[in-house]
């Protein structure tokens, strides 16, 4: 037998490794999977994610994550402990006492109506709405979610009667009727004098990972990990659900999507190709420890399915 292979040969070895590597579709998720960890500092407009939904500067525009004018979902997951979330257990009801867990998502108005947010109270999932004049409701999970593994986190309102769900991996922790009415962020909304001048840098914007108006120590930031933020204009669960297994695919009622896969920079990209999008998130970056910080991590345990040949590249992500 020669060492060499015959040019045959050759061919059907690379055709062999061809076959391997997969040529044709190739996970776009799995090689590049990325999280952004927060540290908490709630100070001095950093240690967030700002996704503008609201510009008095233009008239018309449209913002595609400005939830609240429809029925939303709004859903992420998280991975955090309770060492670094150590706020106690909120009092649920007919109130605003969201606001002094860790916030995880701010869409807050400052000493205004029509606004939510979702926060974290002795580790569990905290879920508050605000509507113009037709009163405030918070919601309070079930169980503690701070115990440093993922969680997808879903929270659901109808517009037409205010009715709030609030589920942790797929399953239903509460429900309650809540403020009815449009709760999306005024068009042209004139934020108040609240925040050393006027909230023009906190209340026009969703905020992932922090307080937004950095109020003082009765309100912390989150501090932890999160990932895969999508905000949709419909109602997405019915009922329990199996928590998802893979990143979110875009469809009709997504209006924006964040798989915060960039590893590096301050864009967070939205990729819902919504109507009146993208409504991209910008990193503001600062603190001890430095946050949020790009990390190589993932709610999803095994990367996500491709359709041929992927054999190989599994194997060496692992
Ligand atoms: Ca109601
Ligand atoms: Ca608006
Ligand atoms: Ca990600």
């Amino acid at each position: 037998m020669s060492r060499h292979l015959t040019m045959p040969r050759r061919l059907a070895l690379v055709l062999v490794l061809v076959g391997l590597l997969g040529l044709g579709p190739v996970p776009t998720q799995g090689a590049a999977s990325a999280a952004l960890r927060f540290y908490g500092n709630g100070v001095n407009d950093i240690d967030r994610v700002k996704i503008r939904i609201d510009d008095p500067a233009t008239s018309g525009g449209a913002f595609s994550a400005d939830l609240g004018a429809t029925d939303f979902t709004l859903e992420f997951w998280l991975r955090a402990t309770s060492a670094d979330n150590p706020a106690g257990a909120i009092a649920c009801g007919a109130n605003v006492n969201w606001i002094n867990g860790h916030v995880v998502i701010d869409r807050d108005r400052y000493n205004q109506d029509r606004k939510f947010g979702v926060s974290l109270g002795a580790g569990r999932v905290v879920f508050g709405v605000s509507g113009a004049g037709t009163g405030d409701r918070t919601l309070c999970g079930t169980t503690s979610v701070l115990d440093d593994a993922w969680h997808h986190i879903a929270v659901q309102r109808r517009r037409s009667d205010g009715r709030l769900w609030l589920f942790v991996d797929g399953a239903l922790q509460a429900e309650a009727d809540g403020p009815d009415g449009d709760v999306s962020y005024p068009d042209d909304g004139v934020p108040g004098d609240f925040c050393g001048g006027p909230c023009v840098n906190s209340d026009p914007f969703l905020v992932i990972g922090a307080e937004k108006h950095d109020a003082g120590t009765a309100y912390p930031s989150f501090a932890g990990l999160i990932d895969e933020v999508r905000l949709s204009n419909v109602l997405r669960y019915n009922g329990p659900f199996f928590r998802p297994s893979a990143p979110f695919s875009p469809d009709p009622a997504t209006v924006a999507l964040y798989h915060l896969d960039e590893g590096s920079g301050t864009l967070a990209a939205d990729s819902a190709g919504a109507p009146g999008g993208p409504s991209p998130g910008t990193l503001r970056v600062g603190g001890s420890p430095i946050g949020p910080a790009w990390v190589p991590d993932t709610p999803f345990s095994t990367p996500p399915p491709c359709t041929t040949g992927c054999l190989f590249l599994t194997s060496i992500q692992r």
